[in-house]
């Protein structure tokens, strides 16, 4: 074998997918790429005032890793848009060209190893960037960003989804990757974001970064994180933005042997950043609280000393497959998010985190109207969750969209019903200046049982009423993790016209 060369050697090794749970059934790899126009539409009619794109992201692995097994969030980005134009929905999916998948593409093989352990990848890719851009997708200065942590944004085409460029604001950005959970302000046109580990694998270093509406870097905080560990989201709101430490960490001398890159510090407490929205590194002020984890905030907002963030808590590590730090085994029971407010008293006499939890529902994936992200007067939430009243189906993802009314307390949700699961739901408004809440959610439906999906319309303010309309996709997408509604206006000025009506 020793002198075939590496054309001769890729061509021997058949694409084969290692047998895992993660690839089974709705989780097996896709790896087409689709170009449908006109959807067929199974049920109600399309709004005819919904003109945009839906734009989200996800893995689907392009060849097996080389370590013959996987988790989740790990696998090339594939980027999935709905475009939606006067009551007709278009489909198209393309792979993120990223160096990696370019790479891969290149050899016919996987060539990279355990999820961000680049101790476990092929030689041959030394030097290439590992990143998937498999996380989210965001639309700002007129530049459509695919995103991951490990990774700068790389920016495709907002209709044609070609890769465009690994992209790091000219130069303005200094941290080594940046998050895959900016948080826009479509009121101001900034994008607000930040990177951990911002000096690379291990480092304690924070980067925070605020984008103009220009697309240039207008303000940068660097501060020092307490431990290196995974920060994955964070909230902002007017004056301040607060990011959450949970005890998720990395330890570069585990990666050395192989090891996987985050491990759960049972022992170590949350602490709480709150960094002032345009301040500098010496104002800002940490609190603590509890062992406790979260995936993904909701929102945050401030109301004179108080600063509190919406998230989806968990005592323990809802990320199993990420072991103990002590060896002992994963605790299920720990790791079920709910809906949390946490409070922070800049005035108070103590560093503690008070908590507080708003729903009983089992819920991840919490979302907004889009043009509330920071304002603390919003009151509506979206999630993904387990209404008790619905069938859950296992392996499908969540039973349910819900609705909260943070206001009233109230909850309510839409399933797809059995043998189906939801993924998150993206708001659009009815009208770009319609009020909060007054618009539409729309879902990625997975249909196990049929093995295609669905993309389902809800009235924002009545999930309950059942769908506005259903459209058909005769393939299935596989989970998809993040992305969001663009208006066609949006598309066209390259920023957000958004007044808040309070
Ligand atoms: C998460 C997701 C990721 C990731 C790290 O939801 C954390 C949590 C989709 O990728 O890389
Ligand atoms: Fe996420």
């Amino acid at each position: 074998m020793e002198n075939l060369t590496e054309q001769e050697l890729a061509t021997l090794n058949a694409v084969r997918f290692p047998q895992i749970p993660l690839y089974e059934g709705f989780g097996a790899p896709v790896r087409l790429e689709s170009d449908l126009r006109d959807c067929e539409v199974s049920y109600g009619e399309v709004p005819k005032d919904l003109n945009g794109a839906l734009y989200r992201c996800g893995p689907d692995r392009q060849y097996p890793p080389l370590i013959g097994d996987d988790i989740f969030i790990d696998g090339e980005g594939l980027v999935v848009m709905f475009r939606f134009e006067n009551g007709h929905v278009d489909f198209k999916t393309r792979y993120v060209r990223t160096e990696r998948f370019l790479l891969q593409e290149k050899h016919r093989r996987g060539l990279f190893g355990r999820y961000r352990n680049r101790y476990t990848h092929d030689p041959i890719a030394k030097g290439c960037n590992p990143g998937t851009a498999n996380t989210n997708v965001v639309w700002h200065a007129g530049k459509l960003l695919a995103l991951k942590e490990d990774d700068l944004p790389i920016e495709i085409h907002p209709y044609t989804l070609e890769t465009i460029r690994r992209y790091d604001y000219d130069g303005g950005i200094k941290s080594v990757w940046l998050s895959a959970h900016p948080h826009l302000d479509q009121t101001t046109n900034e994008l607000l974001t930040f990177a951990y580990q911002a000096k690379g694998d291990g480092t304690t270093d924070m980067a925070y970064y605020v984008i103009g509406p220009d697309g240039k870097v207008k303000h940068e905080v660097w501060f020092n994180a307490p431990w290196p560990g995974m920060l994955h989201d964070f909230a902002i709101c007017d004056k301040y933005v607060i990011f959450p430490f949970f005890p998720l960490l990395t330890d570069v001398e585990v990666l050395k042997k192989g090891g996987p890159f985050y491990q759960w510090h049972r022992d170590k407490e949350t602490m709480v950043a709150v960094v002032p929205r345009y301040g500098t590194a010496d104002q800002i002020r940490w609190f603590r609280g509890p062992t406790s984890f979260a995936g993904h905030m909701m929102n945050g907002s401030s109301n004179g000393s108080k600063v509190s963030v919406d998230i989806c808590l968990s005592r323990g590590n809802s990320f199993a497959f990420f072991p103990n730090h002590d060896g002992a085994p994963p605790d299920p029971t720990q790791g079920a998010p709910y809906l949390t407010r946490l409070t922070l008293d800049l005035a108070g006499q103590t560093e503690e985190i008070k908590s507080e939890r708003l729903y009983d529902w089992l819920c991840e994936m919490p979302r907004t109207d889009d043009r509330y992200q920071g304002n603390g007067t919003y009151r509506n939430g979206y999630v993904v969750c387990h209404d008790p009243r619905r069938v859950w189906a296992g392996m499908s993802g969540f039973s349910s969209v819900g609705h909260y009314d943070l206001k009233t307390g109230a909850a309510n949700s839409w399933s797809p019903g059995p043998n189906s699961g939801v993924q998150e739901p993206c708001f659009a408004p009815r009208k770009p200046n319609s009020p909060e809440g007054d618009g539409y959610i729309l879902a990625l439906v997975n249909r196990m049982a049929e093995n295609r999906s669905d993309l389902v319309i809800l009235d924002a303010k009545n999930l309950e009423a059942g769908p506005v309309a259903m459209v058909k996709l005769p393939v299935r997408v596989r989970t998809t993790f993040h992305g969001m509604w663009v208006s066609q206006e949006a598309l066209d000025s390259g920023h957000y016209s958004v007044s808040r009506t309070p």
